[in-house]
């Protein structure tokens, strides 16, 4: 006789049920401009984040919850974002890159990102953390090599600098590059490296003999890199995390950036891409306050919408309220970006307040819209779970915190 105590109880679906009542499209996204904000854009940003809009609602909206529940990256999308010129959009059109200012990028960004993180870390990835270190670092034939490539998604590239032990403070890198000849000989492990699995290339951190930090890019065919995923995780699941081990690899000096020397090699990178998730994260905002918007409007509770009641008023007014101040954050980070008068602190503030501010409105949208809101019937909760990677990749809040802190104290909290 079976135990019935102990006999596991089925948590997938045996049976059907008629839908439950659909209250939520991502084809009514209404956009969310308090402030007017698209008043101060030019018509070229302006036509550009509306074909971004309307590709992402087209293409990628009615696919991404399926990838995310099965833990799978939609790669079909990815020939397509080079096509709309997502991948390095910022960069210069010599190699690929779009050319376009960096308002321009975060715009783009902040549309990939309404609709899942994971899609906006695969631009970030290769545009800010690949293309930008080869094109600042790099030599004329590495930029050749690699930077076109990149741009159309012929070759994919994946960043590693946190380690199993190491992911704050990454000057304590173990990774180790040990000269010999015209070689380098690459020996560490990278964990967390968003697309290294699909791969073609990885630029890799390491200390020299001498400890002085050392970019490289790295075939990921070459022998001794195995690039194993990360599957395990709640969050971004329609994205590519891997570990990037390296046994005695070994590549060619022309491999290794020249440029780049020193913790701040890699710390530039970041500024590149904390500024796109700054964008990013407030379209993943944008698109949990316009589910629950519409939610509160479509569905009736004693006898009126809720969208009647005081209560659900007040958690979209809070809602409309903080992504309003950061567009107006981001707009200002952007003009001063392209006036080349950002400062890394101003970026970390910026990455500080709006995951926070995405977190929070992914939580509030959450409870507008009731137990279906934790199914994904919704794109909530995927945003949610997503977002917790997001507040805690590059460079997560407490350091951010330290970096404003450092900045407005002359005192650092690192040390
Ligand atoms: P510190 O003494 O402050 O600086 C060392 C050198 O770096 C320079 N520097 C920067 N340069 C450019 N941009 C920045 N933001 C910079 N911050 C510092 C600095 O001027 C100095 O240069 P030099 O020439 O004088 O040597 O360094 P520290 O050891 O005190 O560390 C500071 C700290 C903790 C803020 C830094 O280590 C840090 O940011 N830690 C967080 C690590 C992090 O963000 N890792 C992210 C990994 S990549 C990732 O998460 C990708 S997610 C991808 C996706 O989107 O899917
Ligand atoms: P730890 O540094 O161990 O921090 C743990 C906790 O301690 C945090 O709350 C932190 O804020 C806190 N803490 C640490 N130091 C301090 C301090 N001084 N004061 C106060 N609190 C402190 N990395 C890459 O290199 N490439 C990638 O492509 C990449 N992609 C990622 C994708 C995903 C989905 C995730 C989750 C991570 C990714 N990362 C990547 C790694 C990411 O950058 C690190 O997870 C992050 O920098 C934090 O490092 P850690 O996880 O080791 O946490």
């Amino acid at each position: 006789m079976p135990d019935a105590a102990n006999a596991p109880v089925r948590t997938s679906s045996n049976g059907t049920a008629p839908a439950p009542p659909q209250t939520w499209s991502p084809d009514a996204f209404e956009g969310l401009d308090y402030y007017d904000l698209d008043d101060v854009l030019s018509d070229e940003a302006r036509s550009v984040r509306d074909e971004v809009r309307d590709f992402i609602t087209r293409e990628a909206m009615p696919e991404i919850e399926a990838y995310a529940q099965r833990s799978e990256f939609p790669t079909f999308l990815i020939p397509k974002f080079a096509e709309m010129g997502l991948l390095g959009p910022n960069l210069p059109e010599e190699f690929g890159g779009g050319g376009h200012s960096n308002l321009v990028y975060g715009l783009m960004m902040q549309e990939v990102e309404r609709c899942d993180s994971g899609l906006r870390s695969f631009c970030s990835v290769t545009g800010s953390l690949v293309m930008y270190p080869i094109w600042r670092y790099g030599t004329q034939a590495q930029k050749e090599r690699w930077l076109p490539a990149l741009a159309s998604a012929e070759a994919i590239g994946c960043f590693g600098l946190t380690e199993p032990h190491v992911g704050s403070n990454p000057s304590e890198m173990r990774t180790r590059a040990r000269r010999d000849g015209d070689e380098w000989v690459l020996s560490g492990h990278k964990r967390w490296s968003t697309n290294a699995t699909i791969a073609d290339v990885a630029v890799i951190w390491a200390k020299d003999e001498e400890g002085t930090i050392r970019g490289f890019l790295v075939e990921t065919d070459r022998d001794g890199v195995s690039t194993p995923t990360i599957d395990d995780t709640w969050s971004l699941r329609a994205a590519v995390t891997s570990e990037v081990v390296l046994d005695d690899v070994r590549v060619p000096e022309a491999n290794r950036l020249p440029d780049a020397e020193g913790l701040g090699g890699p710390l530039s990178c970041l500024n590149q891409a904390r500024y796109g998730i700054c964008w990013g994260v407030t379209g993943a905002a944008m698109a949990c306050y316009d589910a629950a918007r519409q939610h509160a409007v479509n569905r009736e509770q004693f006898g009126r919408p809720i969208g009647k009641f005081q209560l659900v008023q007040e958690r979209l007014v809070e809602m409309v309220q903080e992504i309003t101040k950061a567009q107006l954050l981001n707009w200002r980070l952007g003009t001063m970006k392209d006036d080349g008068t950002m400062r890394p602190q101003q970026v970390s503030l910026a990455k500080r307040n709006n995951c926070e501010m995405a977190l929070e409105v992914a939580r509030s949208a959450r409870q507008v819209l009731g137990g279906n809101g934790v199914t994904s019937m919704y794109p909530v909760m995927r945003h949610m779970n997503n977002l917790e990677s997001v507040i805690t990749y590059e460079g997560t809040h407490e350091v951010h915190t330290l970096v404003v802190g450092r900045d407005v104290t002359g005192e650092n909290a690192f040390t």
